[in-house]
């Protein structure tokens, strides 16, 4: 029989990796796009617009990784053909599959167009994928005291039904685009190496004039051209990475990685929402310059 204090690590090691997520599904206005769970014993419909990840325990890339190509879209993440169609101005409510309340975590997000390919986002090679900032929003809420690690954008994701808004920036140009989403869990960060991201990319379709949505409405347009590779977003030590979110912050937390971009729509937490499903989304494949239904999913209505 093993001593009290073995099982207990080994219960406590049970709930750490019960306790990691991935992304369960969007919506967009209502409608349902299924995300990827990378859990063995789980299947996935091929319509998803999530990218394929072997964290099979539902894990994170470590901030020791950080020059490694799996901080761009998590463990050998790998395109898929369906894109969620979108239009600039939407907001996308990523929904992750819970989340636990003392992982203390930023939440970023950024959007990477797909250029040069004929099927969209599909087959773009992830390296070479330039990432903007969109959504920084301020990660933590209140002031921290002493041993109390604060509120942070996490805990907002989690009274939202595990869920937060990110909105396509209206100057958005139309198009295909690799959405990462991602939640740095800040827990054990005072040690190098030790935060954890858990990155979670998705395919879009950005429905627009090359100038994002047009019409009469002047909106100014979201400045790509800085956008950066994965593997030069963050170092392990940066100041907002390398961290002990236990102790007083003297400092207004800094935010890991580029700066948000000029024209970034991010949603402020007073106007974060739950969303309810209403139908199941119909993604589309990118077939050159324009899309096709994905027919596979159209038969069915989600009943959640
Ligand atoms: C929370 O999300 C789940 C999963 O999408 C959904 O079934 C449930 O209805 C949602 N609850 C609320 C209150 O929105
Ligand atoms: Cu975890």
């Amino acid at each position: 029989m093993p001593r009290p204090s073995l099982l207990l690590a080994a219960l406590s090691a049970a709930t750490t990796a019960l306790a990691h997520s991935h992304l369960a599904h969007i919506l967009i206005n209502g409608a349902l796009y299924h995300g990827f769970d990378p859990r063995p014993d789980k299947s996935n419909p091929p319509h998803r617009v999530a990218w394929t990840t072997s964290n099979l325990d539902d894990g994170y890339v470590p901030s020791s990784s950080y020059t490694h190509p799996d901080i761009a879209c998590h463990i050998s993440g790998t395109s898929v053909p369906a894109h969620a169609p979108v239009r600039p101005g939407d907001i996308i409510h990523v929904q992750w599959n819970g989340w636990p309340r003392d992982h203390q975590a930023p939440l970023l997000s950024y959007l990477a167009p797909c250029v040069g390919t004929s099927d969209g986002c599909a087959s773009v090679d992830k390296a070479a994928l330039a990432w903007t900032k969109i959504d920084d929003s301020a990660p933590v809420v209140v002031d921290q005291r002493a041993g109390a690690p604060g509120t942070w954008s996490s805990h907002v994701m989690i009274a939202r039904n595990n869920s937060w808004g990110v909105r396509v920036p209206r100057g958005t140009p139309g198009g295909a685009y690799v959405l990462r989403h991602e939640a740095i869990a800040l827990h054990f960060a005072k040690d190098v190496g030790s935060a954890q991201s858990y990155p979670l990319c998705m395919n879009l379709w950005v429905d627009a004039d090359e100038g994002g949505r047009t019409g009469g409405q002047r909106v100014p347009g979201l400045d790509l051209e800085g956008g950066v590779v994965a593997t030069e977003l963050y170092g392990a030590e940066d100041p907002g990475i390398l961290i002990d979110v236990f102790k007083v912050l003297t400092k207004t937390y800094a935010v890991p990685g580029p700066t948000l971009a000029r024209g970034a729509e991010p949603v402020p937490h007073s106007e974060q929402i739950m969303s309810m499903s209403r139908t199941e989304g119909v993604p589309v494949r990118v077939v050159g310059t324009g899309t096709v239904p994905w027919v596979e999913s159209t038969a069915r209505v989600f009943s959640g």
